[in-house]
């Protein structure tokens, strides 16, 4: 590869005239936004363990009303981006949210798209578009843009999420915002009930459903009984994976970000290529061995790490006798709609 001309090269009356009029030089930056063969990536494979996290989100829970907070999460902050940008990966942002018995975040709505996916405790809710979802664990609710969203918690001991935006990109795009609103009313009908028998889907015998996102709710027991099912069916099947999509249209379920469960068989080992999207692993049952390039991590339940793109990583179940089930988040429709999306060997 040839060198290109550096900044230093140029004399300083040129660099300051360019300057004054808002004109920069490409050559000497060129390989640094177009680098040979791999990007560069700010990504870095990170590790968030919840027995670790755990405490001090529930320390926010003493030392930060929700009156104060109005979400109260603790960012799972990539370091290689920066903490304070709060980003996991280019596209990809992860909160871990708290939520006291008898508390509410109220309703509001932004151009972001979030998902939650439900960690730990009983007796919260979040209504969606005037959908009351139950949260239990393991379950995946949607918030598409748009939508208004708020939660509350009927029960007794602290809930617990995971929630997942596409925060980063939507803020880099110049088009994040968000819009306050009051205590929705619950409208009858319930997705997750509508939606329940896969390729069996409602038919609107007087008009076409005007919704554009019909299933809000993902209960873990469901996509938990299509991995079995799956493993059963097909014991040749070496990623035993579902895709959390929209039942109408076979797409993914959210415009930006893609969500998947995925199951290691007992004693199960599966290398997934280098692929251009960033990924996050979320461990819901079991523990799993990850090595990403030169680094390991154990997932125990609950804990949660994230891959940069372009990069293979190993799953492992470290069980020998029982399966073990991850929660996937990707960057995959959004690399697929850019037409940049890549599978390296
Ligand atoms: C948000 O609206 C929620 O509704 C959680 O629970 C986390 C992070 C950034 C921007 C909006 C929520 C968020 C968020």
């Amino acid at each position: 590869m040839n060198d290109l001309g550096r900044l230093e090269d140029l004399p300083a009356e040129y660099l300051a005239e360019l300057r004054a009029l808002n004109l920069v030089p490409l050559w000497p930056s060129l390989r640094a936004v177009l680098p040979p063969g791999v990007p560069m990536r700010n990504t870095r494979a990170t590790h968030w363990a919840y027995d670790t996290l755990k405490p001090l989100l529930l320390k926010a829970g003493k030392l930060t009303p929700i009156e104060k907070a109005e979400r109260r999460v603790l960012v799972l902050a990539n370091p290689g981006h920066g903490l304070e940008k709060m980003q996991a990966s280019a596209a990809m942002y992860l909160g871990m949210q708290l939520l006291m018995p008898g508390e509410w975040a109220p309703s509001h709505r932004h151009t972001p798209n979030a998902v939650r996916m439900v960690v730990e405790g009983e007796g919260a809710w979040t209504t969606v578009d005037g959908e009351k979802c139950p949260m239990r664990r393991g379950d995946l609710i949607l918030t598409p843009t748009g939508l208004w969203h708020e939660h509350g918690h009927d029960g007794t001991e602290p809930v617990i999420w995971l929630d997942v935006l596409d925060l980063p990109l939507v803020y880099y795009m110049e088009a994040s915002y968000h819009i306050n609103g009051v205590r929705q009313s619950v409208k009858s009908g319930r997705g997750d009930r509508a939606y329940v028998r896969g390729g069996i889907v409602p038919t609107p015998v007087f008009e076409r459903s005007s919704r554009t996102y019909p299933m809000l709710r993902y209960p873990w027991a469901d996509a938990r009984a299509a991995l079995e099912s799956l493993a059963t069916d097909r014991p040749d099947l070496e990623q035993v994976q579902v895709t959390y999509v929209n039942p109408e249209t076979g797409d993914d379920a959210e415009n930006i970000l893609g969500f998947y469960a995925l199951m290691l068989r007992p004693g199960q080992s599966v290398a997934l290529p280098a692929r251009s999207p960033a990924m996050v692993f979320h461990q819901i049952e079991g523990r799993t061995q990850v090595h990403i390039e030169s680094q390991a991590f154990t997932l125990a339940e609950a804990d949660t790490c994230c891959a940069p793109g372009y990069t293979k990583v190993t799953l492992g179940n470290c069980s020998e006798s029982a399966p073990a089930f991850l929660f996937v988040a990707d960057e995959t429709p959004l690399h697929r709609k850019l037409g940049v999306f890549e599978t390296r060997e």
